[in-house]
């Protein structure tokens, strides 16, 4: 979250309880494969875990047909994970019914 603000997004954040989380995964397609500690909704678009900023906004201003870019599970070196011994990892895309893609490689 702090990766966000400090890019300039105004972010309105909320912890839920489990189910209620897992009603907003499902409700964005975010399967298990996807899935990561947080969800945030810009403009219909859906990313989830620690997408880079730079990436939220590519899709923001580019307007791709994918539901959301997902960063699954919890990589070191991603914003907001920052360590050591950084991890590459990648950034998929996703669509509503389902087809997972590479959109970027970090
Ligand atoms: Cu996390």
């Amino acid at each position: 979250m702090g990766h966000l603000r400090a890019n300039g997004f105004g972010i309105d954040s909320r912890d839920l309880a489990d189910s209620k989380l897992r009603d907003i995964k499902i409700k964005y397609r975010i399967t298990d494969k996807l899935i990561s500690c947080h969800t945030a909704v810009v403009d219909g678009y859906v990313f989830e875990g620690h997408v880079p900023a730079d990436l939220i906004q590519r899709v923001l201003k580019e307007k791709p047909a994918i539901a959301g870019l997902a960063v699954p599970g919890m990589p070191i070196g991603s914003p907001g994970m920052e360590g050591p011994n950084p991890e590459r990892y990648d950034v998929l895309s996703f669509t509503r019914d389902g087809k997972v893609s590479v959109y970027a490689r970090r």
